[in-house]
């Protein structure tokens, strides 16, 4: 008698986001807004208005978050420790000359960078990591009319000493003012930040997705455009898996002029006009669906996981708040981030009782089509054997194996980079005992992590 073997390939991702951030591919340089982009950050004073669109560092009593803003710096573990990472910041003072910042009453202007591992927790507390609070690494003030329209260095990160993982940068402006500055974060090869960075200052071995590309993200900051009306912002944010609903929120739009959700299956369109989900755009010193200045949001119930990109819309000298999830960073540059697919075969269609069949399971990290390549990391596969096989053997030469009732578990021992692929072969042997004919079905569940 002849059985049937049959296989249900089952591939589920499951990328987990920590307030890190990754990286890009050598022609993506570390820099905030991307080089070309029509939006700056800006950093208001919390003396500014609510109206002028800065919910985080208005005060509390007036409704506003009271805090300050928060970059996240990614250095991947892949990064060569000998190799100085520096922070430099372009017009990081309030300066009345060149038009950059929107100034009533100039003060200083602060930024501090702590090491990774410190807290930081933005959907509930905007006020932390607090000024010289722990994990501190540097803080330095910049007086008015200090830098202007240049690149300052701001702090070199030593990998060897502070280690991988996310820096964090706070902003803070003193005065009566909205700062506009720019960040950029990678090597160089000399001590002028004013020159052009040398190629690869953010991909040391210039290629995707081998862990060694730097990244920034966005807890809290805001955005404008003095481009033309309107111009569009596109953030790149994750959506974890087995989330009943994501709630996306923006601040002070000013009823001006759109927001498009993409699911990662959506057909994008960087004007926001077609394809998508309509979301909807908030009036001035409110979040969206919010008649004040508490969040309400624009809720999507059962959300694809994946990276979502959220393009905002807005017209010109308008400062505004996109946060998507409130507790989860953005990118304005597509982050490196895996997608794995994987394929199975045992060889047969139809197997005899007693015979022994071999599952070869090959699994590569193809990229997810929206986000930059990324390696994959902590990579487990578990095969679920069909109740009608018994395990015999696993040749996994990249990892180890494990077998427990009827479950193999392999782990990868490093992680999968970019147009890597990894093979395990599972050998069992179908019940002799059986007496009719049965399909068996061995289901692998592929499990992994990005860099966040
Ligand atoms: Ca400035
Ligand atoms: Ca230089
Ligand atoms: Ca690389
Ligand atoms: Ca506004």
């Amino acid at each position: 008698m002849q059985r049937r073997t049959t296989m249900m390939v089952l591939l589920i991702w499951i990328v987990a986001l920590l307030l890190s951030v990754c990286s890009q591919d050598s022609t993506q340089a570390v820099e905030l807004p991307p080089a070309g982009s029509a939006f700056r950050i800006q950093t208001s004073s919390p003396t500014r208005g609510l109206g002028v669109g800065d919910w985080y560092t208005y005060p509390t009593r007036g409704g506003g978050g009271g805090g300050y803003h928060y970059i996240t710096l990614h250095v991947p573990c892949g990064w060569p420790s000998g190799i100085p990472i520096y922070v430099d910041l372009y017009h990081p003072d309030l300066n009345y000359s060149s038009g950059f910042d929107e100034i009533v009453s100039a003060g200083s202007t602060v930024f501090e960078i702590y090491r990774p591992g410190t807290s930081l927790n933005p959907a509930t507390n905007p006020t932390a990591p607090v000024p010289n609070g722990s994990g501190s690494l540097q803080q330095t003030t910049y007086n008015p009319d200090s830098v202007g329209a240049n690149w300052a260095r701001f702090y070199t990160i030593d990998v060897g000493t502070t280690g991988c993982g996310s820096y964090i940068l706070r902003a803070q402006t003193n005065g009566h003012a909205d700062n506009s500055w720019r960040l950029r974060f990678g090597t160089d090869n000399d001590t002028n930040p004013n020159n052009a960075p040398p190629a690869n200052y953010d991909n040391p071995d210039g290629n995707p997705g081998t862990g060694d590309e730097l990244s920034i993200g966005m807890a809290y900051t805001t955005y404008q455009q003095d481009v033309s009306s309107p111009q569009c912002l596109t953030i790149y944010e994750y959506v974890a898996p087995g989330q009943p609903s994501v709630t996306f929120h923006n601040f002070d739009m000013d009823g001006n002029e759109r927001v498009t959700y993409y699911a990662p299956s959506d057909a994008f369109d960087a004007s926001g006009l077609t394809g998508g989900s309509v979301g909807t755009v908030s009036g001035g010193t409110r979040w969206n669906n919010s008649t004040n200045a508490t969040r309400v949001g624009d809720v999507i119930n059962s959300p694809e996981p994946g990276w979502w990109r959220i393009v905002s819309c807005i017209n010109t000298d308008n400062q505004f708040i996109q946060e998507g999830q409130s507790d989860v960073p953005e990118y304005l540059e597509p982050p490196p981030a895996p997608g794995l697919t994987l394929s199975k075969t045992d060889g047969v269609g139809f197997a005899a009782p007693g015979e022994v069949l071999n599952y070869t399971l090959t699994f590569t990290n193809t990229g997810n089509g929206i986000t930059a390549p990324g390696p994959a990391y902590n990579v487990v596969l578990t095969d679920t054997l069909p109740a009608d096989v018994s395990f015999q053997n696993c040749v996994a030469p990249n990892g180890t194996c494990t077998h427990s009732g009827g479950t193999v578990i392999y782990t990868r021992s490093g992680p999968l980079n970019y147009n890597g692929s990894d093979t395990i072969t599972i050998t069992v042997q179908i019940n002799p005992s059986l007496t009719s004919s049965v399909t068996l079905t061995n289901t692998a569940v592929l499990d992994y992590r990005d860099g966040f």
